[in-house]
C-alpha cells in the first residue's frame, strides 16, 4: 500500500486552522520556538522489525490481519509510519528473524521509504530449526565451550549482515542465566560471557559500536547473567571503547529509579542506547507513555541535561529504539502512539527551564524544582510535535488519518487475513 502525499495534505488542511490555533499558543511560551522544531524534526526513533505484528503472550495470539509476511513488508510498513509522522526513520532488524535474502535490494527499499538501519539484534535466546546445539542452559556463558562458539558465531554473523545493509550498531541481549540455586556458578557463568563478547567485540567494524543490553529476569528467574545496569557496565568497562549499555525501560526491578541510571552512564560516557516501551510490572513491553508518562518525561529531562552537558547532538548520539509488543491493538496504531509519547516527552525536556532548576538546586529550594519540572510537565507540548510533522511534510493527526485512510483495511485487502509476521 502506498500513501501519497497529496491525500495527507489533502487531510491535513481539515485540521488545519484547529492546529494553528493551538500551536500559536505553546509556541508564544517557548523560547526558542524554531530551534524546538528544529530538534523535534531530527529526531529519529527506529522501529523494531518485530513490533509489526501482534505480540503473544505464552497463553496465546490475536493476530489482527494484514501482518507483514517477509522483511520488505516491515519495511513497507515501517515506511507507512514514517510517511505519516516523519519520526521513524529507521528499522531496528532482529536476525535470523529478518536475514535478507538481498542486501541491495533491502537497502534500496529502505532508502526508497525513506529509512536507515539501526541496530541489529542477535539471537541466542531461541533453538532455531536447523542449529546444531541447544542454548537450553544459555548461549555467551554456556559451561560447553562449543555452544559459546556458536553463539559467537551468530553474533559474528550479525554484524556482517549488519555491514551489507549499511546500520553500525550491534544490540546483544541475553536470557542466559539460571532458573534455581545451584544451577550455575555466578563467576565462572561471568567470565565465559566476557569472553565470549570479547570474541564479537574483536569482530566488530571500526565504527560500530556493540549494546550491552540488561534484563532483570525472564526467562530466567533465579539469575540472568546480564541483569543490571551495574554489570552491563562491568562488561562495556572490560570491554572497551566500542561497547556502551543499553537500557530497555521494562527491564528493571520495580520501582527502579530509571532516570538516575541513566543520568550516571550518561556521564560515565557508556550509556548507548534506548528500548522504549512502557509497564506496569516487568518487561510489559506496552504502548510508550500509556502507564507512566511522567518518569518518561524524567528521563528525556536527564537525557538532554546530560547530552547537553557534554555537547552531544541529540539526534544522533545515542540509539534510540522503540521495544514493544502486545497482544490487543493494531500494531501499526500502536507504534504511532508510541512515537508521538517519546516526541511529547522529548518536546516536554526542551522545554524545562534548566537554568533556575540549578538556581533552585542550589538553594536547595525543593519545591521550586519540583515546580520547573512540572510546568514543563504539564505544558500541551502536542502541537509543537505536530508542527515539526508538518514541516517534514508528516501528517497533523497521524491515527486520523491511519484510520480515514483505511489503512489496516488496505494491508488486510493485500495481504489476506491471515497473514502473520515472524518474529516473537
Ligand atoms: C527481550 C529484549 C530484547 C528483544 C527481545 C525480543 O526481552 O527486550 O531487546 O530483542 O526481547
Ligand atoms: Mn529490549
Ligand atoms: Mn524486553
Amino acid at each position: 500500500m502506498q500513501l501519497e502525499n497529496f491525500r495527507i495534505s489533502e487531510l491535513n488542511k481539515k485540521y488545519l486552522a484547529e492546529h494553528q490555533r493551538r500551536f500559536e499558543f505553546i509556541a508564544s511560551t517557548v523560547k526558542d520556538v524554531n530551534g524546538v522544531l528544529q530538534k523535534l524534526v531530527d529526531f529519529q526513533i527506529a522501529i523494531p522489525s518485530w513490533a509489526l505484528g501482534t505480540g503473544s503472550t505464552r497463553f496465546g495470539r490475536f493476530p489482527g490481519g494484514g501482518e507483514p509476511r517477509s522483511l520488505e513488508e516491515k519495511i513497507t510498513d515501517i515506511g507507512l509510519l514514517h510517511k505519516l509522522n516523519n519520526s521513524s526513520g529507521a528499522i531496528s532488524l532482529h536476525i535470523p528473524w529478518d536475514i535478507p535474502s538481498n542486501a541491495d535490494n533491502i537497502r534500496a527499499l529502505a532508502a526508497q521509504n525513506g529509512l536507515r538501519f539501526d541496530a541489529m539484534n542477535s539471537n541466542t535466546f531461541q533453538d532455531q530449526p536447523k542449529q546444531k546445539l541447544s542454548y537450553k542452559f544459555g548461549s555467551m556463558q554456556h559451561v560447553d565451550k562449543a555452544v559459546r562458539k556458536q553463539a559467537v558465531e551468530h553474533n559474528i554473523e550479525v554484524i556482517k549482515y549488519g555491514v551489507e545493509l549499511g546500520s553500525n550498531s550491534l544490540t546483544v541481549w541475553l536470557s542466559d542465566g539460571s532458573s534455581f540455586p545451584g544451577q550455575l556458578n555466578f563467576r565462572k557463568a561471568f567470565q565465559n560471557t566476557l569472553e565470549s563478547l570479547q570474541l564479537v567485540y574483536q569482530a566488530l567494524p571500526e565504527d560500530w559500536k556493540v549494546f550491552i543490553e540488561y534484563k532483570a529476569f525472564e526467562p530466567n528467574f533465579y539469575s540472568t547473567t546480564v541483569s543490571d545496569w551495574g554489570q552491563s557496565y562491568l562488561y562495556a568497562e572490560k570491554l572497551g571503547p566500542k561497547a556502551y549499555t543499553l537500557v530497555d525501560l521494562g527491564h528493571h526491578l520495580p520501582n527502579a529509579n530509571i532516570e538516575q541510571i541513566v543520568s550516571l552512564l550518561l556521564m560515565e560516557e557508556r550509556l548507548g542506547g534506548f528500548h522504549f516501551n512502557d509497564s506496569k510490572y516487568s518487561d510489559d513491553d506496552l504502548t510508550v507513555g500509556s502507564i507512566n508518562p511522567y518518569q518518561l518525561f524524567l528521563i528525556f529531562k536527564e537525557l538532554v541535561e546530560g547530552m547537553d552537558a557534554r555537547r552531544m547532538n541529540h539526534a544522533s548520539d545515542l540509539g534510540w529504539m522503540i521495544d514493544a509488543s502486545h497482544n490487543v491493538k493494531d500494531p501499526l496504531e500502536d507504534l504511532l502512539q508510541s512515537v508521538e509519547a517519546i516526541m511529547v516527552a522529548y518536546a516536554q525536556a526542551l522545554l524545562v527551564d534548566y537554568r533556575s532548576l540549578e538556581e533552585a538546586q542550589v538553594d536547595n529550594d525543593v519545591v521550586r524544582a519540583q515546580e520547573i519540572l512540572q510546568t514543563a510537565f504539564r505544558a500541551d507540548v502536542r502541537p509543537l510535535v505536530a508542527e515539526a510533522r508538518l514541516k517534514g511534510g508528516g501528517a497533523l493527526e497521524p491515527l486520523k488519518v491511519f484510520r480515514e485512510l483505511k489503512v489496516r483495511e488496505n494491508l488486510i485487502k493485500e495481504r489476506g487475513l491471515k497473514a502473520v509476521a515472524i518474529g516473537l
